[in-house]
């Protein structure tokens, strides 16, 4: 198996999501410190424009957004089964209502300005600021991650109180009986929380779930070795992207071949221009050159980006 390069810091709750993935696979991986405001200089030269966290590289294919790095680590690491048959419509729809709604709710509760201090305290004031602006810029016109602070309380309290009375019902994970990747999604907001010390006190009235988030944590972060970001970049320009099954799917308005965008729909909106390699109802995969990076491919879920002809 090629090596597993996540692009990631050690703040970033999606990071952490990936990194327990790791973990509960028992996968060994090489970690890429990154920085968490632009500029990004050595991530976008392997992704086009997308600035989020974490990435996955695998030789010269970049895999963008924890939906999708869920889906690649499972296929290589099978056990344990991230979508089990029997919970594979409701670990998935669950796993992404906690990667936004409830991550929205999350971040206006922690970024409140009682909880700031406690998440960001460890910086410079000019590092605040900076934080900050870099964060508004992000979130756009539409002020995306976030809500009214009362009903993101309420929003927190409702789910957690829920999943707190099925775990006390004996359910021994979040999506049913069996591990799936609701686990984790929901893993990497309580993580985020319980960071907040005086704001992480909200989780007191849920011991079934703190003690869920406790099993979960024991799978740690496998084995990691952290190298630097120009020896990432010098794997993939050694590297040649993988050939793609699959191709265009007919009927998608697209052809191999096309120039297109691929931009996220919620947050962080900057479209990543290459050629069309692959896309069908789950991934759209682009082909780009960049002179440090090479050839490489960028790869997406289809859902939350979209797809169009560039110009
Ligand atoms: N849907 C994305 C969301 C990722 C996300 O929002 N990550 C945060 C960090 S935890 C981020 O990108 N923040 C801005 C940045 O790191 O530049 C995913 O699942 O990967």
């Amino acid at each position: 198996m090629a090596d597993l390069i996540l692009h990631q810091y050690a703040t970033s709750p999606f990071s952490e999501k990936i990194r327990l993935l790791m973990g509960a696979k028992g996968l060994g991986w090489q970690a890429v410190e990154i920085p968490p405001i632009l500029p990004k200089p050595d991530v976008v030269a392997l992704t086009g424009s997308y600035r989020r966290t974490p990435v996955l590289q695998v030789g010269a294919d970049i895999y963008c957004d924890t939906a999708l790095i869920c889906e690649v680590a499972d296929a290589m690491a099978p056990d344990p089964a991230l979508y089990p048959a029997a919970q594979a419509a409701s670990a998935r729809v669950m796993a992404h209502w906690f990667d936004t709604a409830l991550f929205t709710a999350a971040v206006t509760y922690l970024f409140q300005p009682a909880g700031a201090q406690s998440m960001l305290g460890h910086l410079a004031p000019a590092q605040i600021q900076a934080f900050a602006a870099d964060r508004k810029a992000m979130r756009g016109e539409g002020n995306a991650l976030r809500m009214p602070l009362p009903e993101a309380i309420a929003l927190l309290h409702d789910t957690f109180g829920r999943l707190d009375q099925q775990f006390r019902a004996g359910v021994a994970h979040v999506s049913g009986p069996a591990l799936s990747v609701a686990d984790f999604s929901l893993y990497h907001n309580v993580w985020f929380i319980r960071r907040a010390s005086e704001l992480a006190r909200l989780l007191d009235a849920y011991p079934a779930l703190q003690a869920w988030h406790a099993r979960m944590q024991a799978f740690g972060h496998g084995k990691v070795h952290v190298i630097g970001s120009e020896v990432a970049l010098a794997v993939a320009h050694r590297a040649d992207p993988a050939a793609q099954s699959g191709g265009v799917a007919p009927g998608s308005g697209f052809e191999a071949g096309d120039a297109v965008t691929v931009t996220p729909t919620d947050y962080a909106r900057d479209p990543v221009a290459g050629v069309l390699v692959a896309l069908d109802a789950r991934r759209a995969v682009l082909r780009r050159q960049d002179p440090r990076a090479g050839a490489v491919n960028v790869h997406f879920p289809r859902q939350g980006y979209e797809v169009r002809r560039a110009g």
